[in-house]
């Protein structure tokens, strides 16, 4: 992918794709970035506000939408979808399955549907780069990883609607030769993400002096990864990244809940200069998610020797810059609880 490209990107005001679009629009000046985003509840202009550079464009819309994304991509010179729009929250998939088959499924097979239509005369040097997440192989034992090649097992109706997404893109490649490349990633942190997510839920509770909900006995574990790194690691994978194959995104960085939140609550503690352990006093256990997966863990050797990507923030290095953002960001927090935060 070179040259002056038309790339649409999708949920670019979300909390991932709002980094991905920063990322793209500034590195890319000869590229035009179009941001493709419904505002739902987990969009947010403010994430995106910062960015006016004339090669970008914001277009409020639903991949929902067909006809909509029909006249986009016609009108549009579109040469590469980044797809990044999805219903992102597992128990928010619990409360409503639905949902998440709508955009995760049907959203996605609009925007291939989009895509085949509009590249059938001519797939040179066009590309359509799904992203995704390591939550499609299911729960692992301990001792073990999540490879390229792993059977999907997906648990809950979040990561079962993330797989069936995946399946349909590489049924596009397989079936009408789309372009496609794929790749799954594991927990992202970060500036901007929705206070629904572990860590912005603890980062407020503490600040507001609540409860720190911890799911079952803590002992589930998650792969963090810090979202500026997943952004290089779209980087690579969407301009180096074999067409057809699948890329897996992690920072070997695993932690139980219990030891992930107690580390937060350190770092807060002298952030708030309050007295050591009062944040830990927070700690509450509630009744775990149904269904939680145990453990997930990435092994992202492959793209680590194919496309030379390795993570280059540390673990606590990053937990302090998200704390650190979400303190000098406390109108961003309040926005959110007041609902004054999609216009
Ligand atoms: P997010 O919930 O913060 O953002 C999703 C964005 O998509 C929002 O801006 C929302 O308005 C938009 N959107 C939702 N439905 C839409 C629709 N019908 N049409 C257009 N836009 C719509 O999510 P995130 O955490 O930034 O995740 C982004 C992507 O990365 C998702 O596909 C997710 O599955 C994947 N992923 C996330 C993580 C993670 O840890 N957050 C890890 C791996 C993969
Ligand atoms: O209040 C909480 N208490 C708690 O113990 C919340 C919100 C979560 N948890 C637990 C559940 C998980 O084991 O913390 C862990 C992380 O939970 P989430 O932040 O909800 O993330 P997770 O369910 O692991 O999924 C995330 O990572 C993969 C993203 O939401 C997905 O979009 C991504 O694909």
């Amino acid at each position: 992918m070179k040259g002056n490209k038309t790339i649409l990107i999708t949920g670019g005001a979300g909390f991932i794709g709002s980094h991905v679009v920063r990322y793209f629009v500034e590195k890319y000046p000869n590229y035009s970035i179009l941001n493709l985003d419904k505002l739902t509840y987990a969009g947010n202009k403010e994430n995106i506000q910062d960015i006016t550079a004339p090669n970008y464009r914001f277009i409020q819309g639903d991949i929902c939408d067909a006809d909509f994304l029909s006249t986009l991509f016609a009108e549009e010179t579109i040469e590469a979808v980044i797809h990044l729009a999805a219903e992102s929250h597992v128990d928010r998939s619990i409360e409503n399955p639905l949902e998440f088959v709508h955009t995760n499924v049907i959203g996605t097979v609009n925007l291939l549907n989009a895509a085949k239509k509009q590249w059938n005369h001519d797939m040179t040097d066009k590309l359509f780069y799904h992203v995704s997440t390591d939550e499609v192989y299911g729960s692992l034992a301990e001792g073990e990883f999540f490879l390229e090649t792993t059977s999907y097992d997906p648990q809950s109706p979040y990561s079962a609607s993330k797989a069936s997404s995946d399946h349909f893109v590489r049924a596009y490649h397989n079936t009408y030769k789309l372009p496609i490349v794929l790749s799954n990633c594991s927990n992202n942190y970060g500036p901007n993400q929705f206070p629904e997510k572990l860590i912005p839920v603890c980062i407020q509770n503490i600040v507001d002096n609540k409860a720190l909900p911890i799911y079952g006995q803590g002992v589930n574990v998650r792969d963090w990864l810090f979202v500026f790194d997943h952004v290089t690691a779209i980087d690579k994978v969407f301009h180096e990244g074999k067409i057809g194959e699948t890329y897996n995104i992690g920072g070997f960085n695993e932690w139980k809940n219990i030891d992930l939140v107690k580390t937060l609550c350190k770092i807060m503690d002298k952030k708030l200069d309050r007295e050591e352990g009062s944040s830990e006093k927070l700690i509450t256990y509630v009744t775990d998610r149904a269904g939680h997966d145990m453990r997930y863990a990435i092994d992202s050797t492959k793209i680590s020797q194919e496309l030379n990507w390795k993570p280059s923030v540390q673990f606590e290095e990053g937990l302090e810059k998200t704390v650190d953002w979400y303190l000098a960001n406390s109108t961003w927090l309040d926005n959110i609880k007041t609902g004054n935060y999609r216009k």
